[in-house]
């Protein structure tokens, strides 16, 4: 690839590979499945998100040997600057609801190049749904153009958020959030934030707010979400970064500002 890239034919083959890859993934629920502990007894890893993300690795250094990839499980390379194209890969978001569940996760494939977002892909593996989107060219669920999204008021607001982030949590003051949580209609938690970013740009929830991810959990959704008019921050209003984690506050502009304005500036 000489120059700016063939993000076309990048598309297509990120395409194949995740679906690949869940295919995979698919495969492996009558096989036994080793399970680990990484940080804590909670942050679960299991071989089958170490062989997806070999396996996504490998199909992308052996087609585009000039790319960079960042991966959860660390297979990838040590990405110190968004230079270049990278792939930013979590083989398996919502590891948790993967072993306990076998539903609710999701591989999540976000491109930038030289920082900007160029292709985020969010696929559930057990309904076989792709979320995809490509700068500029409007995201899509399967083959379903995803509408931008409409201004939604607080009151009638369902959100995605963790009952972490309302008690007390190393995070966030636990009474921040809680006259949110109060006012809008409807809270649900999902434990994968790929897929929570993915339920907002389809308009499924109509925010997202957490207070801790890894660039692998957004990077995908950001795009996504950018692509039906939405705004993804940190809590505070600020640009998200892609080389540290982050906390986020994902969803449609009208109710981010309203967010922003009367629960949360000033009161952190
Ligand atoms: P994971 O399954 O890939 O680890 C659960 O609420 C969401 O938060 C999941 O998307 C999960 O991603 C992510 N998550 C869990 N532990 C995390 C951590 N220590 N840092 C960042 N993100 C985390
Ligand atoms: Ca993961």
């Amino acid at each position: 690839m000489i120059g700016k890239s063939d993000w076309s034919m990048i598309d297509t083959y990120a395409k194949s590979w995740i679906k690949e890859a869940g295919s995979r993934i698919r495969d492996s629920f009558n096989k036994k499945l080793l399970i680990k502990t990484k940080s804590n007894k909670d942050d679960l890893v299991t071989n089958m998100d170490h062989e997806t993300e070999q396996f996504l690795i490998s199909k992308i250094t052996e087609t585009f040997p000039n790319h960079q990839i960042l991966g959860e499980e660390g297979f990838g390379d040590e990405v110190k600057a968004l230079d270049g194209v990278v792939w930013i890969i979590d083989p398996i978001d919502g590891t948790m609801n993967f072993v306990h569940q076998q539903r609710n996760f999701a591989i999540s494939i976000g491109i930038y190049e030289d920082g900007v977002g160029q292709i985020g892909l969010i696929y559930d593996v057990v309904n076989d749904e792709l979320y995809h989107a490509k700068k500029g060219q409007g995201a899509f669920f399967n083959d379903t153009a995803l509408p931008a999204l409409s201004d939604v008021s607080v009151d009638e607001a369902v959100i995605g958020i963790n009952a972490t982030w309302v008690l007390e949590n190393k995070r966030i003051d636990s009474s921040v959030l809680t006259p949110l949580v109060k006012q809008v209609r409807g809270t649900r938690s999902y434990g994968s934030a790929a897929l929570e970013m993915a339920y907002v740009a389809a308009g499924r929830l109509d925010a997202y707010i957490t207070m801790r991810l890894a660039p692998w959990d957004f990077a995908a959704g950001m795009i996504l979400i950018a692509e039906v008019g939405g705004v993804v921050t940190n809590i505070k209003g600020q640009p998200v970064g892609l080389l540290n984690e982050s906390s986020v506050f994902a969803s449609n502009g009208n109710l981010h500002k309203e967010v922003m304005k009367n629960y949360i500036e000033g009161f952190i």
